[in-house]
């Protein structure tokens, strides 16, 4: 299929509540939506970006400029026959994984319609219900931390993860864990500690945590090893790994028994599945986990979330945790934990949700149009 036309938004949708973590405060999405269209046929997909580079290196507004400066130019008016070949066109253009996650994701919701099967399909996947959890931030107190815990449990939700930095750490597991037992629960830190902290992690390697998500520095891998020997927790990463050979390297060091897959991070969609199908093979179990997306890069997150080697419950919520109304019809619901892909959406071609344009309008910061 040709490219023939691309559209890019940029759209700021508030969300329910502040996420907050140890980089900083959220109030807001100000994300990028990708579409493009061939052959009568349009495909939907997200660049979930943060404002600030505070997670990775990019920002909205990086990501804007890569995609119509250097991306799109690239794959514009070209022919694709798998969208796995889509990376192969911009391979020169290094890092800026989140602005290329946009334009594969795009044309893999195409092929997916241009084949008349659902997304999920496409990528590869099996699971039929999928499992989730809740990322949860920090809060102004740990009583409002235990409210929503105890909101999210009685929701069903499979696993509470609560993100931490520090002061803001050991003590707080400790509540959670005398007030709700031994609910699956785990910590992210997204790189807040040094190795200087070993006895702060060894008296939270006491609480029975499923993981401790990114611990150390966001672009270390060795350090993590040297933790995890010290650890019976185990330790997953998210911000280290940004290619399959990360997550090789990683395995191979020790400094991880858990990765955390998004699509975003690691460049798009080909990529996690490259790291699914490693760590398949390693017998190391995998997640999937979020960037606050839209209901669009949620509908993907489902997606690589359905192949096998998915066993532990993401950070895909429901629509409803992060948003007053999502972009998409109908919205993601979650019933006792679970997503259900068996349903009507779950069964139509593509990422199987309808994109609400009106809603597109209401929060629409920019866009623009690309033709061959
Ligand atoms: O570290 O996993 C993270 C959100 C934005 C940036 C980084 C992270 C997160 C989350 C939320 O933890 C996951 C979600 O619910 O989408
Ligand atoms: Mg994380």
């Amino acid at each position: 299929m040709k490219v023939e036309r691309i559209r890019l938004m940029n759209i700021r949708m508030p969300l329910v509540s502040p996420f907050e973590t140890s980089f900083g405060k959220e109030t807001d999405r100000n994300t990028l939506i990708v579409a493009i269209s061939s052959e009568g046929l349009t495909g939907w997909a997200e660049s979930p970006t943060l404002s600030s580079p505070l997670y990775n290196e990019e920002t909205t507004e990086t990501a804007w400029h890569v995609m119509k400066d250097f991306l799109i130019p690239l794959v514009l008016g070209k022919e694709f026959n798998h969208p796995s070949e889509l990376p192969k066109a911009y391979k020169a253009i290094r890092g800026n994984n989140i602005a290329k996650s946009g334009i594969e994701g795009a044309f893999w919701d195409l092929y997916a319609k241009a084949r008349g099967i659902p997304l999920w399909r496409a990528v590869g996947g099996t699971r039929e219900k999928i499992a989730v959890g809740v990322s949860l931030g920090i809060e102004p107190s740990v009583s409002v931390l235990l409210q929503k815990i105890e909101r999210y449990l009685s929701d069903g939700y499979r696993k509470i993860k609560v993100k931490i930095k520090p002061g803001w750490d050991v003590d707080v597991v400790e509540q959670i864990r005398h007030e709700f037992g031994d609910i699956p629960l785990m910590v992210d830190a997204n790189s807040a500690f040094t190795l200087n902290d070993i006895p702060l992690f060894k008296r939270m390697d006491e609480f029975g945590l499923i993981m401790i998500e990114q611990p150390l520095e966001h672009d270390d891998i060795v350090e993590h090893s040297y933790l995890q020997r010290e650890l019976r927790t185990p330790i997953c990463l998210d911000e280290s790994i940004l290619h399959a050979k990360d997550a090789k390297n990683a395995l191979d060091l020790g400094s991880a028994r858990v990765i955390n897959i998004k699509i975003a991070r690691v460049g798009g969609m080909s990529e996690a599945k490259a790291i699914h199908d490693l760590c398949k093979v390693r017998g190391v179990p995998v997640w999937c986990g979020g960037m606050l997306e839209t209901g669009i890069g949620r509908a993907h997150n489902l997606a690589i979330a359905s192949l096998e080697g998915f066993t532990i419950p993401g950070d895909t919520s429901a629509s409803s945790r992060y948003f007053k109304e999502d972009i998409i019809e109908p919205e993601v619901v979650v019933e006792d934990g679970y997503i259900d892909l068996t349903t009507a959406t779950g069964r139509s071609p593509g990422i199987g949700y309808k994109v609400r344009e009106d809603r597109l309008r209401k929060w629409l910061v920019r866009e623009e149009v690309f033709r061959a």
